[in-house]
Protein backbone atom coordinates (compact mmCIF):
# COMPACT_ATOMS: atom_id res chain seq x y z
CA UNK A 1 0.00 0.00 0.00
CA UNK A 2 1.34 3.21 -0.88
CA UNK A 3 1.72 5.85 2.19
CA UNK A 4 -1.17 7.75 0.61
CA UNK A 5 -3.44 4.89 0.47
CA UNK A 6 -2.57 4.56 3.83
CA UNK A 7 -3.35 7.53 5.43
CA UNK A 8 -6.70 7.19 3.42
CA UNK A 9 -7.86 4.29 5.25
CA UNK A 10 -6.98 5.58 7.96
CA UNK A 11 -9.43 8.29 7.21
CA UNK A 12 -6.98 11.38 7.01
CA UNK A 13 -8.80 14.22 4.44
CA UNK A 14 -6.60 16.08 2.43
CA UNK A 15 -7.63 19.40 3.75
CA UNK A 16 -6.03 17.65 6.93
CA UNK A 17 -3.31 16.57 5.75
CA UNK A 18 -1.90 19.23 3.33
CA UNK A 19 -1.37 22.83 3.83
CA UNK A 20 0.45 22.77 7.45
CA UNK A 21 3.29 23.96 9.01
CA UNK A 22 4.23 20.57 10.40
CA UNK A 23 5.99 18.00 8.51
CA UNK A 24 5.65 14.52 9.00
CA UNK A 25 7.64 12.35 7.84
CA UNK A 26 7.54 8.52 7.94
CA UNK A 27 10.63 6.20 9.23
CA UNK A 28 10.03 3.64 7.25
CA UNK A 29 11.78 5.46 4.14
CA UNK A 30 11.96 8.92 5.39
CA UNK A 31 9.24 10.00 2.80
CA UNK A 32 7.65 13.35 4.04
CA UNK A 33 3.75 12.56 3.87
CA UNK A 34 2.19 15.34 5.64
CA UNK A 35 1.91 18.83 6.45
CA UNK A 36 -0.07 19.39 9.28
CA UNK A 37 -1.94 22.45 10.60
CA UNK A 38 -0.49 23.51 14.05
CA UNK A 39 -2.60 24.60 16.90
CA UNK A 40 -1.88 28.81 17.32
CA UNK A 41 -0.38 28.87 20.84
CA UNK A 42 -2.54 32.43 21.33
CA UNK A 43 -5.67 29.49 21.09
CA UNK A 44 -4.74 27.63 24.17
CA UNK A 45 -6.95 29.65 26.45
CA UNK A 46 -9.66 29.48 24.73
CA UNK A 47 -8.73 25.95 24.27
CA UNK A 48 -8.13 25.05 28.12
CA UNK A 49 -11.73 27.61 28.72
CA UNK A 50 -13.32 25.26 26.42
CA UNK A 51 -12.12 22.05 28.66
CA UNK A 52 -13.52 23.42 32.13
CA UNK A 53 -16.79 24.32 30.55
CA UNK A 54 -16.97 20.61 29.87
CA UNK A 55 -15.94 19.95 33.11
CA UNK A 56 -18.65 21.55 34.58
CA UNK A 57 -20.65 19.51 32.76
CA UNK A 58 -18.92 16.46 32.79
CA UNK A 59 -18.54 15.92 36.29
CA UNK A 60 -21.96 15.23 37.49
CA UNK A 61 -22.88 13.25 34.48
CA UNK A 62 -23.26 9.33 35.96
CA UNK A 63 -19.67 7.82 36.30
CA UNK A 64 -21.48 4.17 34.42
CA UNK A 65 -22.75 6.57 32.14
CA UNK A 66 -19.49 8.10 31.18
CA UNK A 67 -17.98 4.61 30.76
CA UNK A 68 -20.42 4.26 27.76
CA UNK A 69 -18.66 7.08 26.12
CA UNK A 70 -15.57 4.71 26.74
CA UNK A 71 -17.30 1.33 25.49
CA UNK A 72 -18.43 3.23 22.56
CA UNK A 73 -14.38 4.58 21.74
CA UNK A 74 -13.52 0.54 22.27
CA UNK A 75 -16.24 -0.24 19.93
CA UNK A 76 -15.03 2.38 17.25
CA UNK A 77 -11.15 0.83 17.90
CA UNK A 78 -12.09 -2.60 17.22
CA UNK A 79 -14.01 -1.34 13.93
CA UNK A 80 -10.67 1.23 12.83
CA UNK A 81 -7.99 -1.27 14.32
CA UNK A 82 -6.12 -2.66 11.12
CA UNK A 83 -6.34 1.35 9.33
CA UNK A 84 -5.37 2.77 12.88
CA UNK A 85 -2.52 -0.07 13.22
CA UNK A 86 -0.99 0.27 10.04
CA UNK A 87 -0.56 4.51 10.13
CA UNK A 88 1.18 3.31 13.69
CA UNK A 89 3.42 1.32 11.23
CA UNK A 90 3.62 4.58 8.44
CA UNK A 91 4.60 7.13 11.53
CA UNK A 92 6.22 5.33 14.17
CA UNK A 93 8.11 2.77 12.22
CA UNK A 94 6.33 0.09 14.39
CA UNK A 95 6.10 -3.72 12.34
CA UNK A 96 2.69 -4.49 11.58
CA UNK A 97 2.23 -7.14 14.64
CA UNK A 98 3.16 -4.36 16.89
CA UNK A 99 1.21 -1.42 15.61
CA UNK A 100 -1.82 -3.84 15.73
CA UNK A 101 -0.85 -4.65 19.34
CA UNK A 102 -1.06 -1.08 19.73
CA UNK A 103 -3.83 -0.90 19.30
CA UNK A 104 -5.26 -3.21 20.77
CA UNK A 105 -3.58 -2.08 23.83
CA UNK A 106 -6.11 0.67 23.24
CA UNK A 107 -9.17 -1.86 23.16
CA UNK A 108 -7.86 -3.21 26.28
CA UNK A 109 -7.52 0.28 28.37
CA UNK A 110 -11.05 0.66 27.23
CA UNK A 111 -13.02 -2.55 28.28
CA UNK A 112 -11.06 -1.78 31.29
CA UNK A 113 -12.07 1.35 31.71
CA UNK A 114 -15.86 0.58 31.22
CA UNK A 115 -15.58 -2.00 34.34
CA UNK A 116 -13.73 0.72 36.13
CA UNK A 117 -16.89 2.99 35.59
CA UNK A 118 -18.98 1.22 37.64
CA UNK A 119 -16.20 0.23 40.43
CA UNK A 120 -15.39 3.79 41.63
CA UNK A 121 -15.69 3.47 45.13
CA UNK A 122 -13.77 4.93 48.56
CA UNK A 123 -13.94 3.36 51.90
CA UNK A 124 -16.78 3.13 55.07
CA UNK A 125 -13.81 4.01 57.81
CA UNK A 126 -14.66 3.18 61.67
CA UNK A 127 -14.90 6.68 63.78
CA UNK A 128 -13.77 6.64 67.19
CA UNK A 129 -16.94 8.66 68.04
CA UNK A 130 -20.57 7.01 69.00
CA UNK A 131 -23.08 8.05 66.38
CA UNK A 132 -20.30 8.75 63.51
CA UNK A 133 -19.45 7.67 60.07
CA UNK A 134 -16.41 7.97 58.26
CA UNK A 135 -15.87 7.94 54.48
CA UNK A 136 -14.16 8.41 51.52
CA UNK A 137 -15.52 9.58 48.32
CA UNK A 138 -13.65 10.43 45.04
CA UNK A 139 -14.68 13.01 42.49
CA UNK A 140 -13.56 14.59 39.09
CA UNK A 141 -10.77 16.91 39.38
CA UNK A 142 -11.12 18.48 35.98
CA UNK A 143 -8.70 19.14 32.84
CA UNK A 144 -6.31 16.13 32.11
CA UNK A 145 -3.65 17.72 29.71
CA UNK A 146 -2.09 14.49 27.82
CA UNK A 147 1.36 14.75 26.61
CA UNK A 148 2.60 11.90 24.64
CA UNK A 149 6.00 10.64 22.74
CA UNK A 150 6.40 9.08 19.49
CA UNK A 151 6.99 5.92 20.47
CA UNK A 152 3.52 4.34 22.03
CA UNK A 153 1.77 7.51 19.84
CA UNK A 154 -1.66 6.43 20.55
CA UNK A 155 -1.98 3.70 23.19
CA UNK A 156 -0.44 5.67 25.98
CA UNK A 157 -2.78 8.85 25.43
CA UNK A 158 -5.78 6.25 25.61
CA UNK A 159 -4.46 4.74 28.68
CA UNK A 160 -4.77 8.21 29.75
CA UNK A 161 -7.58 9.84 27.97
CA UNK A 162 -10.21 6.27 28.87
CA UNK A 163 -9.52 6.62 32.60
CA UNK A 164 -9.87 10.02 32.60
CA UNK A 165 -12.65 10.52 30.93
CA UNK A 166 -14.51 7.54 33.53
CA UNK A 167 -13.23 9.54 36.25
CA UNK A 168 -15.54 12.69 34.77
CA UNK A 169 -11.81 14.44 33.73
CA UNK A 170 -12.15 16.30 30.32
CA UNK A 171 -8.85 15.49 28.05
CA UNK A 172 -6.70 17.74 26.06
CA UNK A 173 -3.83 16.06 24.25
CA UNK A 174 -0.33 17.12 22.61
CA UNK A 175 0.90 14.52 20.90
CA UNK A 176 4.66 14.24 19.79
CA UNK A 177 5.48 16.40 16.63
CA UNK A 178 6.35 13.31 15.29
CA UNK A 179 3.29 11.69 15.49
CA UNK A 180 0.36 13.82 15.05
CA UNK A 181 -1.05 11.89 12.08
CA UNK A 182 -1.93 8.72 14.04
CA UNK A 183 -3.49 11.48 16.48
CA UNK A 184 -5.55 13.06 14.05
CA UNK A 185 -6.93 9.45 13.44
CA UNK A 186 -7.21 8.53 16.60
CA UNK A 187 -9.42 11.91 17.64
CA UNK A 188 -11.82 11.67 14.48
CA UNK A 189 -12.63 7.79 16.31
CA UNK A 190 -13.02 9.33 19.20
CA UNK A 191 -15.46 12.17 17.41
CA UNK A 192 -17.44 8.84 16.28
CA UNK A 193 -17.74 7.51 19.79
CA UNK A 194 -19.18 11.33 21.04
CA UNK A 195 -21.65 11.37 18.07
CA UNK A 196 -22.94 8.18 19.23
CA UNK A 197 -22.96 9.39 22.94
CA UNK A 198 -25.03 12.04 21.97
CA UNK A 199 -24.66 14.26 24.60
CA UNK A 200 -21.29 15.01 25.50
CA UNK A 201 -20.05 18.32 26.33
CA UNK A 202 -18.64 20.45 23.78
CA UNK A 203 -14.48 20.24 24.16
CA UNK A 204 -14.46 17.12 26.52
CA UNK A 205 -11.83 15.60 24.24
CA UNK A 206 -9.18 18.06 22.47
CA UNK A 207 -6.15 17.50 20.34
CA UNK A 208 -3.74 20.00 19.58
CA UNK A 209 -0.90 19.90 17.67
CA UNK A 210 2.54 21.46 17.96
CA UNK A 211 5.86 22.66 19.28
CA UNK A 212 6.92 23.36 22.89
CA UNK A 213 4.63 26.63 23.07
CA UNK A 214 1.79 23.88 23.35
CA UNK A 215 3.10 21.99 25.82
CA UNK A 216 4.16 24.71 27.90
CA UNK A 217 0.68 26.40 27.96
CA UNK A 218 -0.96 22.84 29.45
CA UNK A 219 1.55 22.45 31.92
CA UNK A 220 1.71 26.03 33.33
CA UNK A 221 -2.27 26.62 33.66
CA UNK A 222 -3.38 26.41 36.64
CA UNK A 223 -6.86 25.15 35.21
CA UNK A 224 -5.05 21.83 34.00
CA UNK A 225 -5.00 20.17 37.64
CA UNK A 226 -3.77 16.81 36.00
CA UNK A 227 -0.81 17.13 33.57
CA UNK A 228 0.27 13.07 32.21
CA UNK A 229 3.54 13.44 30.56
CA UNK A 230 5.20 10.53 28.68
CA UNK A 231 9.27 11.19 27.01
CA UNK A 232 12.68 12.05 28.31
CA UNK A 233 13.95 12.59 32.03
CA UNK A 234 15.21 15.91 30.50
CA UNK A 235 11.56 16.85 29.74
CA UNK A 236 9.82 15.60 32.85
CA UNK A 237 12.50 17.40 34.58
CA UNK A 238 11.52 20.67 32.91
CA UNK A 239 7.61 19.65 33.26
CA UNK A 240 7.18 18.05 36.79
CA UNK A 241 8.48 21.15 38.46
CA UNK A 242 6.44 23.43 37.02
CA UNK A 243 3.42 21.87 37.50
CA UNK A 244 4.12 20.99 41.19
CA UNK A 245 4.82 24.88 41.24
CA UNK A 246 1.46 25.25 40.57
CA UNK A 247 0.11 22.87 42.84
CA UNK A 248 -1.26 21.07 39.85
CA UNK A 249 -0.41 17.19 39.91
CA UNK A 250 1.58 15.43 37.35
CA UNK A 251 1.74 12.10 36.57
CA UNK A 252 5.47 11.74 34.68
CA UNK A 253 6.36 7.87 32.66
CA UNK A 254 10.31 9.40 32.01
CA UNK A 255 12.99 7.18 31.13
CA UNK A 256 13.93 3.77 32.19
CA UNK A 257 17.04 1.60 31.80
CA UNK A 258 15.44 -2.05 32.69
CA UNK A 259 17.53 -5.34 32.90
CA UNK A 260 17.19 -8.74 33.39
CA UNK A 261 19.06 -10.84 35.51
CA UNK A 262 19.64 -14.19 33.98
CA UNK A 263 20.26 -16.61 37.00
CA UNK A 264 22.73 -20.38 36.57
CA UNK A 265 19.62 -22.07 36.52
CA UNK A 266 17.43 -20.05 33.92
CA UNK A 267 15.60 -21.97 31.15
CA UNK A 268 18.26 -20.51 29.06
CA UNK A 269 16.31 -20.90 25.53
CA UNK A 270 13.27 -19.29 27.20
CA UNK A 271 15.67 -16.38 28.18
CA UNK A 272 16.80 -15.98 24.80
CA UNK A 273 13.03 -15.70 23.29
CA UNK A 274 12.41 -12.60 26.42
CA UNK A 275 15.48 -11.27 25.55
CA UNK A 276 15.79 -10.67 22.03
CA UNK A 277 11.84 -9.43 22.20
CA UNK A 278 12.48 -6.95 24.77
CA UNK A 279 15.82 -5.90 23.37
CA UNK A 280 14.87 -5.65 19.66
CA UNK A 281 11.45 -5.21 19.22
CA UNK A 282 9.77 -1.81 18.63
CA UNK A 283 13.92 -1.30 17.55
CA UNK A 284 14.09 -0.68 20.93
CA UNK A 285 12.61 2.13 21.45
CA UNK A 286 9.90 1.24 24.26
CA UNK A 287 10.24 2.94 27.34
CA UNK A 288 10.50 -0.75 29.19
CA UNK A 289 13.02 -2.08 26.06
CA UNK A 290 15.65 -4.14 27.82
CA UNK A 291 18.76 -2.15 27.66
CA UNK A 292 21.01 -4.37 30.53
CA UNK A 293 21.56 -8.18 30.92
CA UNK A 294 23.27 -8.88 33.93
CA UNK A 295 23.84 -12.57 33.60
CA UNK A 296 25.73 -14.95 35.86
CA UNK A 297 29.27 -15.45 35.53
CA UNK A 298 28.72 -19.40 35.01
CA UNK A 299 26.12 -19.13 31.72
CA UNK A 300 27.42 -15.56 30.59
CA UNK A 301 29.56 -16.76 27.57
CA UNK A 302 26.99 -19.46 26.20
CA UNK A 303 23.71 -17.07 26.64
CA UNK A 304 25.93 -14.48 24.58
CA UNK A 305 26.71 -17.27 22.30
CA UNK A 306 22.81 -17.89 21.69
CA UNK A 307 22.06 -14.64 21.48
CA UNK A 308 24.67 -13.91 19.09
CA UNK A 309 23.56 -16.22 16.84
CA UNK A 310 19.65 -15.26 17.13
CA UNK A 311 20.45 -11.29 16.32
CA UNK A 312 22.25 -12.81 13.62
CA UNK A 313 18.81 -14.63 12.13
CA UNK A 314 16.67 -11.50 12.48
CA UNK A 315 14.77 -9.97 9.83
CA UNK A 316 15.55 -6.21 9.53
CA UNK A 317 13.80 -4.05 6.99
CA UNK A 318 10.24 -2.47 6.16
CA UNK A 319 7.87 -3.22 9.14
CA UNK A 320 4.91 -3.68 6.78
CA UNK A 321 6.33 -6.61 5.67
CA UNK A 322 4.61 -9.52 7.59
CA UNK A 323 8.30 -11.70 7.98
CA UNK A 324 10.73 -7.95 9.35
CA UNK A 325 10.88 -8.35 13.24
CA UNK A 326 13.31 -5.23 13.25
CA UNK A 327 12.21 -1.95 11.37
CA UNK A 328 13.88 1.50 11.54
CA UNK A 329 14.51 3.92 14.12
CA UNK A 330 12.18 6.81 13.96
CA UNK A 331 14.81 8.93 12.28
CA UNK A 332 17.96 9.34 11.39
CA UNK A 333 19.12 11.62 14.33
CA UNK A 334 18.32 8.59 16.62
CA UNK A 335 20.13 6.06 14.62
CA UNK A 336 23.38 9.04 14.66
CA UNK A 337 22.42 9.11 19.03
CA UNK A 338 22.89 4.94 18.66
CA UNK A 339 26.37 5.22 17.24
CA UNK A 340 27.57 7.49 19.34
CA UNK A 341 26.70 5.41 22.56
CA UNK A 342 28.12 2.34 20.92
CA UNK A 343 31.86 4.17 20.39
CA UNK A 344 31.65 5.78 23.89
CA UNK A 345 31.23 1.87 25.07
CA UNK A 346 33.89 0.78 23.06
CA UNK A 347 36.22 3.54 24.51
CA UNK A 348 34.85 2.42 28.19
CA UNK A 349 36.11 -1.45 27.29
CA UNK A 350 32.96 -2.60 25.75
CA UNK A 351 33.29 -5.31 23.13
CA UNK A 352 30.43 -4.58 20.42
CA UNK A 353 28.56 -7.11 18.02
CA UNK A 354 26.29 -5.88 15.68
CA UNK A 355 25.23 -1.95 15.64
CA UNK A 356 26.22 -1.31 11.70
CA UNK A 357 23.70 0.70 9.24
CA UNK A 358 21.72 -1.32 7.34
CA UNK A 359 21.09 -0.21 3.92
CA UNK A 360 20.71 -3.32 1.11
CA UNK A 361 17.14 -4.89 1.40
CA UNK A 362 15.70 -1.89 3.51
CA UNK A 363 13.58 0.94 1.92
CA UNK A 364 16.46 3.49 1.13
CA UNK A 365 15.77 6.86 3.14
CA UNK A 366 14.84 5.06 6.70
CA UNK A 367 17.39 4.96 9.57
CA UNK A 368 17.83 0.74 9.87
CA UNK A 369 20.36 -0.27 11.67
CA UNK A 370 21.77 -3.97 13.44
CA UNK A 371 20.45 -4.41 16.93
CA UNK A 372 24.22 -4.74 19.05
CA UNK A 373 25.19 -6.52 21.90
CA UNK A 374 27.85 -5.13 24.02
CA UNK A 375 29.61 -6.94 26.34
CA UNK A 376 31.27 -3.95 29.16
CA UNK A 377 33.57 -5.15 32.00
CA UNK A 378 32.11 -2.81 34.50
CA UNK A 379 28.54 -0.69 34.62
CA UNK A 380 29.73 2.58 33.00
CA UNK A 381 28.21 5.79 32.66
CA UNK A 382 27.22 4.81 29.42
CA UNK A 383 25.75 1.99 30.59
CA UNK A 384 23.95 3.91 32.86
CA UNK A 385 22.26 6.31 30.75
CA UNK A 386 19.20 5.44 28.27
CA UNK A 387 19.55 5.15 24.70
CA UNK A 388 16.57 4.57 23.02
CA UNK A 389 17.75 2.22 20.61
CA UNK A 390 18.37 -1.41 20.30
CA UNK A 391 21.12 -1.70 22.30
CA UNK A 392 21.79 -4.68 24.98
CA UNK A 393 24.83 -4.23 27.51
CA UNK A 394 25.95 -7.44 28.74
CA UNK A 395 27.64 -7.73 32.25
CA UNK A 396 28.38 -10.35 34.60
CA UNK A 397 27.62 -11.07 38.23
CA UNK A 398 28.89 -13.85 41.46
CA UNK A 399 26.20 -13.41 43.92
CA UNK A 400 22.49 -12.44 43.70
CA UNK A 401 23.62 -9.87 45.40
CA UNK A 402 25.87 -8.42 43.22
CA UNK A 403 22.89 -8.56 40.32
CA UNK A 404 20.52 -6.71 42.23
CA UNK A 405 23.04 -3.98 43.04
CA UNK A 406 24.22 -3.88 39.63
CA UNK A 407 20.35 -4.08 38.66
CA UNK A 408 19.34 -0.85 41.13
CA UNK A 409 22.52 1.60 40.32
CA UNK A 410 21.12 3.40 37.49
CA UNK A 411 19.13 6.86 37.71
CA UNK A 412 16.04 4.88 36.07
CA UNK A 413 13.32 2.74 37.71
CA UNK A 414 11.23 1.80 35.45
CA UNK A 415 11.22 -2.19 34.59
CA UNK A 416 12.85 -5.17 35.66
CA UNK A 417 13.17 -8.97 35.24
CA UNK A 418 15.38 -12.30 36.48
CA UNK A 419 15.13 -15.41 35.09
CA UNK A 420 15.74 -18.51 37.39
CA UNK A 421 14.00 -21.60 38.69
CA UNK A 422 15.39 -20.61 42.02
CA UNK A 423 12.14 -19.64 44.02
CA UNK A 424 14.54 -17.79 46.48
CA UNK A 425 16.56 -15.48 44.30
CA UNK A 426 12.98 -14.63 42.68
CA UNK A 427 11.37 -13.89 45.77
CA UNK A 428 14.41 -12.10 46.85
CA UNK A 429 14.20 -10.34 43.95
CA UNK A 430 10.78 -8.96 44.45
CA UNK A 431 11.10 -8.27 47.88
CA UNK A 432 11.79 -4.89 49.39
CA UNK A 433 15.71 -5.87 49.50
CA UNK A 434 15.03 -6.41 45.76
CA UNK A 435 14.51 -4.45 42.74
CA UNK A 436 13.68 -1.34 43.24
CA UNK A 437 11.63 -0.70 40.22
CA UNK A 438 8.12 0.13 39.45
CA UNK A 439 7.83 -3.17 37.48
CA UNK A 440 9.35 -6.70 38.61
CA UNK A 441 8.83 -9.65 36.78
CA UNK A 442 10.19 -13.25 37.00
CA UNK A 443 10.43 -15.30 34.28
CA UNK A 444 8.84 -12.80 31.43
CA UNK A 445 11.09 -9.63 30.00
CA UNK A 446 10.44 -6.39 31.19
CA UNK A 447 8.22 -4.96 28.70
CA UNK A 448 5.03 -5.45 26.72
CA UNK A 449 3.24 -5.03 30.34
CA UNK A 450 -0.45 -5.78 30.27
CA UNK A 451 -3.01 -2.72 31.07
CA UNK A 452 -4.23 -4.23 33.99
CA UNK A 453 -1.79 -3.36 36.13
CA UNK A 454 -0.43 0.28 37.55
CA UNK A 455 2.07 1.01 34.69
CA UNK A 456 5.24 3.41 35.76
CA UNK A 457 7.86 3.62 38.04
CA UNK A 458 10.87 5.16 40.23
CA UNK A 459 13.68 7.49 40.61
CA UNK A 460 14.10 9.46 36.80
CA UNK A 461 11.44 7.21 35.68
CA UNK A 462 9.45 10.07 37.77
CA UNK A 463 7.28 7.98 40.11
CA UNK A 464 4.12 8.16 38.11
CA UNK A 465 1.20 5.11 37.84
CA UNK A 466 -1.03 4.82 34.91
CA UNK A 467 -3.04 2.23 33.08
CA UNK A 468 -4.33 -0.20 35.29
CA UNK A 469 -4.78 -1.40 39.34
CA UNK A 470 -6.03 1.91 41.32
CA UNK A 471 -3.82 4.32 38.75
CA UNK A 472 -7.48 5.57 38.36
CA UNK A 473 -7.15 6.93 41.61
CA UNK A 474 -4.45 9.71 40.05
CA UNK A 475 -6.97 11.46 38.28
CA UNK A 476 -9.38 11.75 40.32
CA UNK A 477 -9.68 13.76 43.93
CA UNK A 478 -9.92 12.36 47.56
CA UNK A 479 -12.39 13.71 50.25
CA UNK A 480 -12.79 12.50 53.42
CA UNK A 481 -16.25 12.68 54.70
CA UNK A 482 -17.30 12.57 58.30
CA UNK A 483 -21.29 12.37 59.13
CA UNK A 484 -22.69 12.41 62.95
CA UNK A 485 -26.08 11.08 62.87
CA UNK A 486 -26.09 11.29 66.59
CA UNK A 487 -27.12 14.35 68.76
CA UNK A 488 -24.01 14.92 70.51
CA UNK A 489 -21.30 16.51 69.15
CA UNK A 490 -18.25 14.94 70.75
CA UNK A 491 -15.11 15.97 69.48
CA UNK A 492 -12.34 14.08 68.22
CA UNK A 493 -9.16 12.62 70.25
CA UNK A 494 -11.20 13.53 73.51
CA UNK A 495 -10.93 17.71 73.49
CA UNK A 496 -13.12 19.14 75.80
CA UNK A 497 -14.70 22.84 74.84
CA UNK A 498 -17.72 22.69 76.67
CA UNK A 499 -19.04 26.38 76.84
C1 LIG B 1 6.17 3.05 26.51
O1 LIG B 1 7.16 2.56 25.95
O2 LIG B 1 6.10 4.32 26.63
O3 LIG B 1 4.85 -2.35 28.58
C2 LIG B 1 5.02 2.28 26.98
C3 LIG B 1 5.02 -2.02 27.40
C4 LIG B 1 3.88 -1.37 26.70
C5 LIG B 1 3.86 0.10 26.97
C6 LIG B 1 5.17 0.81 26.78
N1 LIG B 1 2.64 -1.96 27.16
O4 LIG B 1 6.06 -2.22 26.81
Amino acid sequence: MTHTATLTAAGLTPAEITGGTLAVHSPIDGALVAHVHETNPADMPAIIARSVSAFKAWRTVPAPRRGELVRLLGEELRAAKAELGALVTLEAGKITSEGLGEVQEMIDICDFAVGLSRQIYGLTIASERPGHRMMETWHPMGPCGVISAFNFPVAVWSWNAALALVCGDPVIWKPSEKTPLTAIASMKIMDRALARFGDAPEGLVQLVIGGPAIGEALVASKDVPILSATGSTRMGSIVGPKVAARWGRPILELGGNNAMIVAPSADLDMAVRAIVFSAVGTAGQRCTSLRRLIAHHSIRADLVAKLAKAYASLPIGDPRRATTLIGPLVDHGARDRMLAQLEKARAEGGTVHGGATVTEGVPQGGAYIAPALVEMPTQTDTVREETFAPILYVLGYDTLDEAIALQNDVPQGLSSCIFTLNLREAETFLSAAGSDCGIANVNIGPSGAEIGGAFGGEKETGGGRESGSDAWKGYMRRQTNTINYSAQLPLAQGVKFDF
